[in-house]
């Protein structure tokens, strides 16, 4: 059978826009249902959601039914975890707080067999390859790799020019989150400071012709970093869709049944 195309690293490279949404409910039957929301892409996160090897599988299956690109981020740059995931058939990872052009070299050779890489050898056990199923794999499977690394924090920014002369890094994500905190302005991603070094990253990004991604759940903020380049972007979080729309609807029927306020339906 033929080598699955990475359409992630097509759309990235072909400057395509792609709106997404962060997968944290670690469950395949969860994420299908997003599947047929209409975004472009999905990040099953297996940094901060309780996603392991096999749910992390569990939710490409669902999502491999549908036209939406999935992207897993790691919970660090541990080698051995990425060869699982690679193996398990994730094409496109997202790893959080990269600072250097050194860690940056050592995911993309995590992420190539040799001898471009380090990634084990282990065909005849892996879903990527189809269980040895898919016709010349091994001369096709390092350039269906896209690595995104995340620049979040100051040594990251410090670091940034750097790690986008690494060839093999195709895109970088800005984490607003966790730069605010590197800041000093933990919980305030919209501070204007981090917002200004957000759209200092993301102008440095594009010039040196990789793509660039942010996470903002605030439409405006979002449609002024994809303004100015930002091609990629998460605007939200299912798991908080979820629970805000649970508070409203019980927010409404409560309050209702306590005279507090209008009518409910
Ligand atoms: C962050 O904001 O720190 C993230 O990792 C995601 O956007
Ligand atoms: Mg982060």
């Amino acid at each position: 059978m033929d080598m699955p195309l990475n359409q992630f690293k097509r759309a990235l490279a072909a400057g395509e826009t792609q709106i997404g949404l962060f997968l944290g409910m670690a469950n395949a039957y969860a994420a299908e249902v997003v599947a047929t929301a209409g975004f472009d892409w999905l990040l099953i996160d297996g940094e901060h959601g309780p996603n392991d090897l096999q749910s992390i599988i569990g939710q490409l299956q669902a999502l491999g039914q549908y036209p939406v690109k999935p992207v897993v981020r790691t919970v660090d740059h541990d080698t051995a975890r990425i060869k699982q995931l690679l193996d398990g058939g994730v094409q496109t990872l997202m790893v959080p707080m990269v600072e250097t052009a050194t860690e940056a070299e050592s995911l993309v050779r995590a992420m190539r067999y040799p001898p471009h890489g380090i990634r084990g050898v282990g065909t005849a056990l892996a879903r990527a390859a189809r269980w040895n199923g898919v016709e010349g794999y091994f001369g096709k499977a390092d350039q269906e790799m896209c690595l995104i690394v995340q620049i979040e924090s100051v040594a990251g920014l410090d670091g940034l020019d750097d790690i986008l002369k690494v060839d093999g890094v195709d895109a970088v994500f800005i984490g607003p989150s966790d730069l605010a905190a590197s800041m000093g302005h933990l919980g305030n991603p919209g501070h204007a400071d981090v917002k200004a070094a957000v759209e200092g990253a993301i102008l440095k990004i594009s010039a040196a012709s990789k793509a660039a991604g942010v996470f903002s759940a605030d439409p405006v903020a979002a449609a002024a970093y994809q303004a100015i380049g930002a091609s990629f972007l998460l605007v939200g979080v299912d798991a908080l869709l979820l629970r805000n729309s649970a508070v409203a609807l019980a927010d409404k029927f409560k309050k209702a049944e306590s005279g507090k306020t209008g009518a409910a339906y």
